[in-house]
């Protein structure tokens, strides 16, 4: 009897379902569904490693050791997120992959924006806030042969209706979201990891056939930063002044106070009030 709880999800992941009524180019040729995976980007990244095709979607319910960057973890309980990861061969330098997490974030963004009617806005690099709090991550990772890059894996996760009291402090859920401002939707899964798909192939289509200024004008109408003053914590330094812009290579410009500009390709970006 029991059973039914644990295989009734209302919109369990399955490749069928993600893929009905969607015509995608490559993002999502091939879907992959899975229970419980240690990392999406973990099963990726050994099927990009043989001879996996770009455009196959790796979905699971949940993982048990789901990161984020620099070794820090992504909280990932069962069937109440979406955790993605895409393997994506693009024709690009090692040092351009930063324009995918950009292209990931404009999709990701534009995808809360359609399926929710929320203001989905982008923290540089890979965050997406709405109502200021963190309700999507991007990883990007790459390899890279003989000075050439072999493939990348795209890595997101969003949260769809996981209860905020599992998320760290400035996290929040999409139903949260709307539920706190007096609603009573639950949104569907299926329905935001459709779109996602349909937002990336788009966007990957647009990158590869006209590069990146689409994705870069798109983006910089959906920075949370564009002119505010910020805090940027390097490994050695921490600097402020105003973020001004990105570069055609995905990295934030920031105006410091002695008039330089900064190009920053790595690091954490906090707002200052
Ligand atoms: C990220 O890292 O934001 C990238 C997250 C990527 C997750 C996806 S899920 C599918 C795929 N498979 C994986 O294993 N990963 C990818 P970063 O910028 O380093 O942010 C990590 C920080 O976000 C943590 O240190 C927490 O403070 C916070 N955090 C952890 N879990 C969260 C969650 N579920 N929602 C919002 N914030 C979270």
């Amino acid at each position: 009897m029991d059973e039914k709880i644990f295989t009734d999800i209302p919109d369990e992941f399955s490749a069928e379902e993600i893929l009905r009524r969607i015509e995608t180019k490559i993002i999502g040729r091939k879907v992959l569904t899975y229970n419980i995976v240690n990392s999406t980007n973990t099963v990726a990244f050994s099927l990009a490693q043989g001879s996996e095709p770009e455009g196959t979607a790796v979905f699971a319910e949940a993982q048990t050791a789901g990161r984020g960057r620099l070794g820090r973890v992504w909280v990932s309980p069962k069937s109440t997120a979406i955790y993605l990861s895409l393997v994506l061969r693009p024709k690009m330098l090692a040092e351009e992959a930063a324009l995918i997490t950009l292209l990931a974030a404009v999709s990701c963004a534009e995808t809360i924006r359609a399926v929710c009617g929320l203001k989905a806005l982008i923290r540089w690099p890979n965050d997406i806030l709405v109502n200021n709090k963190k309700v999507c991550g991007i990883l990007t990772e790459i390899e890279v042969k003989d000075n050439k890059l072999e493939f990348v894996i795209l890595g997101i996760g969003i949260n769809v209706s996981m209860p905020i009291k599992k998320l760290p402090a400035g996290a929040s859920s999409l139903d949260h979201e709307v539920q706190s401002a007096g609603a009573e939707t639950q949104f569907s899964r299926i329905e935001i990891a459709r779109e996602l798909l349909r937002q990336l192939d788009k966007a990957y289509l647009s990158f590869q056939e006209q590069g990146s200024s689409l994705v870069i004008t798109q983006w910089r109408n959906l920075s949370a930063f564009s002119g505010k003053r910020v805090k940027v914590f390097l490994a050695n330094k921490v600097i402020e002044g105003q973020a001004q812009d990105i570069d055609e290579q995905g990295a934030l410009i920031v105006r410091l106070d002695n008039g330089f500009k900064e190009h920053l390709v790595a690091g954490d970006v906090v707002k200052v009030r």
